[in-house]
């Protein structure tokens, strides 16, 4: 199991939280996501098949970008 966490500058409400929580945990292989609208940060645990490219990349979709 991989736990990352991410900076998303775009959080701006619980809404946002709400929809990347939605979104990522659909991702194969995604066991957890939490994300705080104070801090902006996304935390999320997962195991093959999923990858980190593919979190950034749904991220960067959805209008969410991970800051570099
Ligand atoms: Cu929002």
């Amino acid at each position: 199991m991989k736990t990352v966490t991410y900076l998303v500058p775009n959080i701006s409400c619980k809404h946002c939280t709400h929809a990347i929580k939605m979104e990522l945990s659909e991702i194969e292989g995604v066991s957890s996501v939490d994300a705080d609208v104070q801090t902006r940060l996304v935390n999320i645990s997962f195991d093959d098949p999923a990858t980190e490219q593919q979190l950034k990349d749904l991220l960067a979709e959805i209008n969410y970008p991970v800051a570099e």
